[in-house]
């Protein structure tokens, strides 16, 4: 049998060519594991929306905390332990706090998350709990809450591990890395969520480095969505109080605005905005048709695909990746907020076979 590898391999060892490490980065690498999403062929929704199109779902629900954002924090408190921080610190609509937490654990970091009170998915929350992190709730929006991360990380010694933070982004580019392996080539077009703004910034730098290393022949139009009671980059102005039943983009004043858009332009993309019915049909549809559970944020981007195929948008015979963001188990009071007729019985055969409607 061959020795099995003593240390967790991920996105640093891998990508670590195309990512700014030291020597002394790859000793202390802080690692669970995460990137190697699987690449879902959709097989329900381009027949939902009548194109000879190829749709892929780059499902990073399938991280170890549930979410794309270990991708940037397995960098982020790497490079902390390497730099001699003892804390980081982030603001979060969840999945970031759920990440840092679990990496920092991992570390022997303090962690220390800002979330908005009442706004954070039960998953989330109880994922920076469990790992041990200090939970401050605010009585704001992610936007307050990130102000003062950053006021509070500028004058202690404390890691800020927001998107902010470089190696955040570049750790994310590795999920483009990944997608073009898989298919040998970039898709024509990328369809991903739009929050806080890091995730499109870090996809977009990710295929223009690969196009440049000649490890893709072609760039992906870049296309964007924001919730459309979060829609700040769409509106082109900060929305104070942003809504939105997708809580992990509920964010009015993205840190990576500027970039956001310059990946648009660059890419001759486009960032649009869907509602949450549109979100909730996405979300729906997704588990439902093509057996795919993720979060609603995450969902955004199935709706706008939804949304931009219904306007003619994509030529036929083309790739389209959509990226899911988060798993659906990160939010279980949506999941349970539909009508599904919750019926209970007694342990008896003859009620059970009544119920499921078989002849007897
Ligand atoms: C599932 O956790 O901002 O545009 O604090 O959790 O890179 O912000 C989460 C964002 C999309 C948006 N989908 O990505 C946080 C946070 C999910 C998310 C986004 C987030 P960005």
């Amino acid at each position: 049998m061959k020795k099995p590898k003593e240390r967790s391999i991920g996105i640093i060892e891998r990508y670590q060519k195309f990512l700014p490490v030291t020597k002394k980065t790859l000793e202390c690498i802080i690692s669970l594991n995460e990137g190697n999403t699987p690449l879902i062929l959709s097989e329900a929704l381009s027949k939902h929306i009548g194109l000879n199109v190829r749709i892929y779902y780059k499902f990073e629900g399938l991280n170890p905390t549930g979410s794309f954002k270990d991708r940037g924090m397995t960098f982020a408190v790497t490079k902390a332990i390497e730099e001699g921080r003892k804390a980081v610190m982030c603001a979060s609509t969840g999945n970031t706090s759920a990440s840092a937490a679990a990496y920092a654990a991992r570390a022997g970091l303090k962690c220390f998350v800002l979330v908005p009170e009442g706004n954070v998915a039960k998953g989330k929350l109880s994922q920076a709990f469990r790992h041990g992190a200090q939970v401050v709730m605010v009585k704001g929006n992610f936007d307050e809450a990130l102000e003062l991360v950053k006021e509070i990380t500028a004058k202690y010694p404390i890691q800020l591990v927001n998107s902010l933070n470089p190696y955040r982004i570049e750790g994310q580019k590795t999920a483009s890395f990944e997608i073009c392996d898989a298919l040998g080539d970039a898709p024509d077009y990328h369809v991903i969520p739009v929050g806080n703004a890091g995730n499109i910034t870090a996809y977009w730098k990710g295929y223009k480095e690969y196009f440049k290393a000649q490890k893709s022949s072609q760039l992906p139009k870049m296309l964007g969505f924001q919730a459309a009671g979060a829609a700040p980059i769409v509106h082109g102005h900060p929305i104070k109080a942003p809504e939105t039943v997708a809580t992990a983009i509920r964010i009015g004043n993205p840190a990576s605005w500027k970039q956001a858009e310059q990946a648009r332009d660059e890419s001759n993309g486009l960032i649009d905005m869907v509602t949450d019915d549109e979100i909730i049909a996405a979300y729906r549809f997704l588990a439902e048709h093509d057996g795919v559970f993720c979060e609603p944020a995450s969902a955004a981007s199935v709706a706008g695909l939804i949304k931009l195929a219904q306007k003619k948008y994509f030529k036929e015979e083309t790739t389209i990746v959509c990226t899911l963001t988060g798993h659906g188990l990160k939010d279980p009071d949506l999941a349970l907020s539909f009508d599904d007729s919750i019926v209970s019985a007694e342990p008896k055969i003859e009620e059970i076979i009544k119920i499921m409607d078989m002849e007897t």
